[in-house]
């Protein structure tokens, strides 16, 4: 990996030179300090410790293992359009060892990655993409003759921290799909934690964020230890809420409208996508929040219009039917609810439901909510198409039936 670091290799003990050498604006850098430092769910000021430790600290050495996958995760980290991400991010680590990007090849790569690990035994980080095939000893996928299994136990054994980015690495991912006719994908693809039997840091995602993989690099170097883990390991910043809780579509959900098909007039409205088979209500991410490839507002696949699948959820992406309905975590409502079926201008019985549930403060209240949401977008997705049919002026019998 001599070459890319000598490409991004440089001093760069003061802001200034990280100026220079990002071309990335001092006000431009901090703000992405910022940014990062909001992302780690951090107290405001924290972006100057954050400054501090991408500035200052020792760069890691990092040793990255591709194993099955699309190598989307790598693409995902350095083909960002946020200024320079993919400089910042060979600027806060040394990669030591990645096979799509090091120069090095055959047995040059593999002496590269041993001298890596022999000269920061016991520091470096391990970064894993892809899944790792259990089936028939590991034959599935070798590397230099070695399976995946031996590689990653092998460089996991003297590492400093063990983080699996993508789904794939996480927990089998996109492999590890399971045909209805097998009990067991067709290589046994499985995640890093349960091949090494200990826990690691996950960032899932098919392909993941690239910031919330670079915010738990950055808290490694700020705080000098990796962030507070849930029980699947997810860094709590990021995966501690469900998508749904933030969805922009959320107040659609609330009032019952839903797109019932894609391409219709609820779907070009921008109505909830539930019923197309959004996993939001299961799945944990920032996604909502954070967004994609620094190109704006609505960029992730909800805001794209397309059902979020459930990528960065154990057993929900690549292991639930795309459009089978989610199964409701949580179910509480909101403080407030948008006005019902607003075009049909009838919102009253509604409202008033809503404050017995908000009184109840009872998951009861809510489910009962959720049921008429659901049972209502029936009724006025029918009397949309009864009013798109014909009479426009005359309330149908389904708009009586959706007045709830
Ligand atoms: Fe691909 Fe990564 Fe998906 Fe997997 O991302 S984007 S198949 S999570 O390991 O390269
Ligand atoms: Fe958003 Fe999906 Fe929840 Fe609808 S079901 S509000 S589209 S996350
Ligand atoms: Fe994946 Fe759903 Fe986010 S599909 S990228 S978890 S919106």
């Amino acid at each position: 990996m001599g070459d890319i670091n000598e490409i991004f290799e440089t001093s760069r003990k003061t802001l200034q030179e990280i100026e220079q050498r990002l071309e990335m604006p001092r006000r431009e850098f901090l703000q992405f300090c910022a940014t990062l430092a909001v992302t780690m769910g951090l107290p405001t000021g924290a972006e100057a410790a954050v400054a501090k430790a991408i500035e200052s600290a020792k760069r890691p050495s990092v040793i990255w293992l591709h194993f099955q996958e699309c190598t989307g995760c790598s693409e995902s980290l350095l083909r960002a359009e946020h200024p320079t991400l993919e400089k910042l991010i060979l600027d806060v680590i040394s990669l030591d060892y990645h096979e799509t990007l090091m120069a090095a090849a055959g047995h040059q790569a593999e002496a590269a990655r041993k001298s890596a690990m022999q000269a920061n035994k016991g520091k470096y980080v391990l970064v894993v993409e892809g899944a790792i095939p259990t089936k028939s000893n590991g034959i599935y996928c070798k590397i230099g003759g070695q399976t995946a299994i031996d590689m990653v136990k092998e460089v996991a054994a003297d590492a400093a921290a063990v983080i699996a980015i993508g789904s794939c690495a996480s927990w089998g991912g996109m492999p590890s799909t399971i045909s209805p006719l097998s009990d067991s994908s067709p290589t046994g693809s499985a995640g890093v934690a349960e091949v090494l039997g200990k826990p690691v840091v996950t960032i899932p995602g098919c392909p993941p964020n690239p910031y919330n993989f670079l915010a738990t690099v950055v808290h490694f170097l700020t705080f000098g230890k990796l962030p507070e883990v849930d029980k699947l390991g997810r860094p709590k910043f990021a995966y501690s809420r469900l998508i749904h809780e933030n969805c922009e579509r959320r107040a659609h959900f609330d009032a019952g409208r839903f797109a019932m098909e894609f391409g219709d007039a609820g779907h070009r409205q921008g109505y909830c996508l539930y019923k197309l088979g959004c996993k939001g209500p299961e799945t944990y991410a920032n996604c909502s929040t954070l967004g994609f490839g620094d190109a704006g507002e609505n960029n992730w696949p909800v805001g794209c219009g397309h059902p979020c699948i459930g990528c960065t959820e154990k057993g929900v992406g690549f292991q639930k039917p795309i459009h089978q309905v989610a199964r409701m975590l949580n179910v509480t409502p909101p403080l407030q609810y948008p006005r019902i079926v607003e075009e049909q201008g009838k919102a009253a019985s509604f409202a008033s439901a809503a404050a017995v549930a908000a009184v109840a403060g009872a998951a009861a209240g809510a489910a009962i909510m959720l049921t008429r949401n659901l049972g209502l977008s029936h009724a006025a997705a029918e009397a949309e198409r009864a009013r798109d049919a014909g009479d426009a002026g005359k309330p149908t019998a389904a708009e009586d039936k959706a007045q709830v």
